[in-house]
């Protein structure tokens, strides 16, 4: 199995699991992946998702090996496994946390990128491995890089292909967090758990906005807000919210989505 999927309460955990090539990834991962978080999103007890990877390692990016052979049109076109990934992880309506236990190389640092939420333990590392063996960045590295540690700093983890250490990472803002590795899984637990008991439509909505701010202008973004809030206030969960607010109680948020 190149991926496992283990139900938690209120949330799924993926694990990356080709320890031995430091999951390094094949198309048949990609495409298990990108079922696995179909499947999550189509099950309402699921409201979180957790993805770590097995070993030693987080993801070393495209399996090399499995390229040895393969023609210039062929690697081009593994990205017909890889972007639609990216995508379905993007537009996912639950939130996910992305644990990084180790090196995230290549494609595997720009699929840590892709999540919401981004926790490393202090000895993981983010590389943009590309350009070392001549590629351009893919699965979003360009896009992902600029907006979250400003052009310069984007430039030259882009084009040097040098490990960044997850501490820095996260004073840089590439990442939410980087903790101590023996509190990796246990604090990425405990914030998949927390997501899993949070208002999942809000959430939902709130991803939407943040997304879709990467190419409005603010006028259009303050519209968007505006029918955003106009759903969100219609929510049995904003409903639960402001009572127990008022009744000054801790809210309980339903499974729905809507
Ligand atoms: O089609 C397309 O469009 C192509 C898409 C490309 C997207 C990409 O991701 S391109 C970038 C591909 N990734 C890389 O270039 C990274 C290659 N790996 C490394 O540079 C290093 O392994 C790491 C920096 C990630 C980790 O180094 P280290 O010293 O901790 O571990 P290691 O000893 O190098 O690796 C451990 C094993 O994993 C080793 O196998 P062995 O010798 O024990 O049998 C190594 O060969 C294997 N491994 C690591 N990365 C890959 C890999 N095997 C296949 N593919 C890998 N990417």
């Amino acid at each position: 199995m190149t991926i496992l999927v283990e139900n938690r309460a209120g949330y799924r955990v993926i694990t990356l699991n080709r320890p031995e090539r430091l999951n390094a990834l094949t198309a048949k991962m990609a495409s298990a992946l990108t079922e696995a978080l179909g499947a999550a999103e189509a099950d309402p007890e699921c409201r979180a998702l957790l993805l770590t990877g097995a070993g030693r390692g987080f993801c070393a990016g495209q399996d090399l090996t499995a390229i040895a052979d393969a023609r210039p049109a062929e690697i081009a076109a593994l990205l017909e496994q890889y972007n639609p990934l990216i995508r379905r992880l993007r537009a996912l309506s639950i939130p996910i946390v992305c644990a990084v236990n180790g090196v995230a190389a290549g494609a595997g640092a720009n699929l840590a990128l892709a999540c919401d939420i981004v926790l490393a333990a202090r000895s993981a590392s983010f590389v943009q491995a590309f350009t070392r063996i001549g590629l351009v960045p893919d699965c979003g590295g360009t896009w992902f890089l600029p907006r979250l540690v400003g052009a310069a700093r984007a430039r030259a983890l882009a084009i040097l292909a040098e490990p960044l250490p997850a501490e820095t990472a996260a004073e840089w803002g590439l990442i939410w967090q980087a903790v101590a590795d023996e509190e990796l899984m246990p604090n990425a637990e405990t914030l998949a758990g927390r997501l899993a008991t949070q208002a999942t439509a809000a959430v939902a909505l709130t991803k939407r906005a943040l997304d879709a701010s990467e190419s409005n202008t603010l006028d259009a973004q303050l519209d968007l807000e505006r029918d955003l809030q106009a759903k969100a206030a219609q929510s049995l969960d904003f409903a639960e919210g402001l009572r127990a607010f008022l009744d000054k109680r801790p809210p309980v948020f339903g499974k729905t989505r809507s």
